[in-house]
């Protein structure tokens, strides 16, 4: 049996791309879009809107990308621009400490004008570099997942959207299928499974809110960047 997309009933989601300048957030759509990576960093003026199309088990799903200027001097974000916004990516450098600190900043200004239900993943990049020494930590949330990607290996694209994709439309085991197969940069490696592991740890440790803020008191404040 040949099995068809029906495109004729998709839905369409707006998704916030959100972090600091730099980050990779272009890079993130640009990957998807066109398969292609691009080293230097031109800063984003205003914002981009792309819409991805996604094929779900049985569904198909787009969800139309604000990829929004990280700094402020270049637009930055405009309250207008989280109207009708159905979810978002908060993305940070897994190799720079100040991005990770702003993810806060980032969560507080989405929840402020959308409210604490919206679904978002948290999204580090960059997991092809050295990765900051700090723990990172995050109070578990019913709408919130954590994950780490690279744009530069092509590593873990999909995902941030899957994650997305399954709050959206309520299906716990929904996968992506029929991705484009993208390459790694040359000489791009990664430990995968050392990141895996350390995802895990990092989705394993995240403070419930029965004991988080009492943990939260007792670890040791120079040692982690708490992400929400
Ligand atoms: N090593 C590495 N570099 C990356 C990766 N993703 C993006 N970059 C680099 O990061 C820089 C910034 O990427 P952009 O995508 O332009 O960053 P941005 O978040 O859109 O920044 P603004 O538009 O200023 O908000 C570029 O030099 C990219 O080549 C990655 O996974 N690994
Ligand atoms: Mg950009």
């Amino acid at each position: 049996m040949e099995f068809r997309p029906n495109w004729a009933k998709n839905q369409t989601y707006k998704c916030l791309l959100l972090g600091d300048s730099g980050v990779g957030k272009s890079t993130f759509l640009r990957r998807h879009v066109t398969g292609k990576f691009t080293e230097q960093h031109v800063p984003t003026r205003g914002l981009l809107v792309h819409t991805l199309l996604l094929q779900a088990d049985y569904q198909a799903v787009a969800l139309e990308l604000w990829d929004v200027a990280g700094n402020a001097r270049h637009g930055g974000l405009q309250n207008g621009y989280y109207f009708h916004a159905k979810c978002a990516i908060v993305m940070f450098d897994l190799s720079v400490e100040s991005s990770a600190i702003s993810v806060v900043q980032w969560l507080r200004q989405l929840e402020d004008i959308c409210g604490p239900e919206i679904p978002v993943v948290i999204c580090g990049n960059k997991a092809d570099l050295m990765p900051m020494p700090l723990n990172l930590l995050y109070r578990r949330r019913s709408r919130l997942d954590y994950c780490e990607i690279s744009a530069r290996a092509a590593w873990n694209l999909d995902e941030p959207l899957s994650l997305l994709c399954r709050r959206l439309l309520n299906k716990s085991n929904l996968v992506l299928i029929s991705q484009p197969i993208l390459k790694p940069l040359p000489g791009c490696v990664l430990d995968e499974q050392k990141i895996r592991r350390r995802v895990k740890d990092i989705r394993k440790n995240a403070l419930s809110e029965k004991d988080g803020e009492v943990r939260l008191r007792t670890a040791t404040k120079g040692q982690r960047i708490v992400l929400n």
